[in-house]
């Protein structure tokens, strides 16, 4: 790897937001492709995203790792958009109604930002309704919900049925999380999938895509 997206890629694994921006910058100016300097950022993440599973990272670790390469991608959207690289996937994400946790899901987000998904984030307390108009919208690949609360995790499962009643249940992946979410209860609510953290949320993603 040349010398400054090694640079670029010690910079979001040290989640260093100044450098990973600065290091942005010069690939760019220097000539690199905004998919190669993009590759090097989501190959960065994806090491995060082990260290994490490995337990060599926690949630602040993987949380600055993200922002880092947030502050990237704002620099290198646009040079995207003209290199017409398509998104990997497309995704909506909320916090289920009733529900203002959002540390979870912000990471969720930006992790899968960080694997090259199109993310659209509803924020929090979001409702059926809102969660249908968006897909109504952006026609996304994937809905995904958060839920913190033991009660409000049961909008989840009124989500799922407000969008069969809504008729677009069957245009999207269903994929659920928080801490109080079981596999077991994404089964019995008839999601698509579950995971327990933001690294195997990716995962899983991608595996649904196929
Ligand atoms: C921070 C926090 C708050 C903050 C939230 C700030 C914010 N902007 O999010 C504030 C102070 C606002 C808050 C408020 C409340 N909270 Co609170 N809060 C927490 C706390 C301490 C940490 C949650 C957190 O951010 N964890 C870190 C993140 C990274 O983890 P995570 O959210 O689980 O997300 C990971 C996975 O679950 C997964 N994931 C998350 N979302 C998704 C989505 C998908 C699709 C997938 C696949 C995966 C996935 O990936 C994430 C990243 O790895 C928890 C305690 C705890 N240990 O969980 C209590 C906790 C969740 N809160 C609790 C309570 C009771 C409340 C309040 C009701 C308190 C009150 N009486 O007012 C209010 C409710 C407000 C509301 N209406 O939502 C209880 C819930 C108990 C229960 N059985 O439901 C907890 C468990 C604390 C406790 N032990 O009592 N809270």
């Amino acid at each position: 790897m040349q010398g400054d997206l090694q640079e670029l890629y010690i910079a979001i694994l040290e989640g260093q937001r100044d450098e990973a921006k600065e290091c942005v910058e010069t690939a760019l100016r220097e000539g690199v492709p905004p998919g190669e300097v993009l590759d090097v950022m989501v190959n960065a993440m994806g090491e995060v995203g082990q260290l994490f599973e490995e337990g060599e990272y926690f949630v602040p670790e993987m949380l600055i790792a993200a922002r880092a390469m947030k502050t990237g991608m704002e620099i290198l959207k646009p040079e995207l958009v003209g290199a017409d690289i398509q998104p990997v996937g497309k995704i909506i994400a909320g916090t289920v109604k009733g529900d203002l946790h959002d540390i979870g899901k912000n990471l969720v987000c930006m992790m899968l930002e960080g694997a090259g998904f199109y993310v659209v984030d509803l924020g929090t307390d979001v409702s059926p309704e809102a969660f249908i108009a968006a897909i109504e919208e952006h026609e996304p690949d994937f809905v995904a919900m958060s839920a913190l609360l033991t009660t409000t995790m049961p909008n989840m499962g009124t989500t799922i049925e407000a969008l069969k009643a809504a008729g677009v249940r069957d245009s999207v992946k269903v994929l659920v999380g928080g801490a109080p979410i079981t596999q077991r209860y994404a089964d019995k609510i008839e999601a698509d999938g579950y995971a327990p953290d933001a690294s195997q949320t990716v995962k899983l993603a991608k595996a649904l895509m196929g």
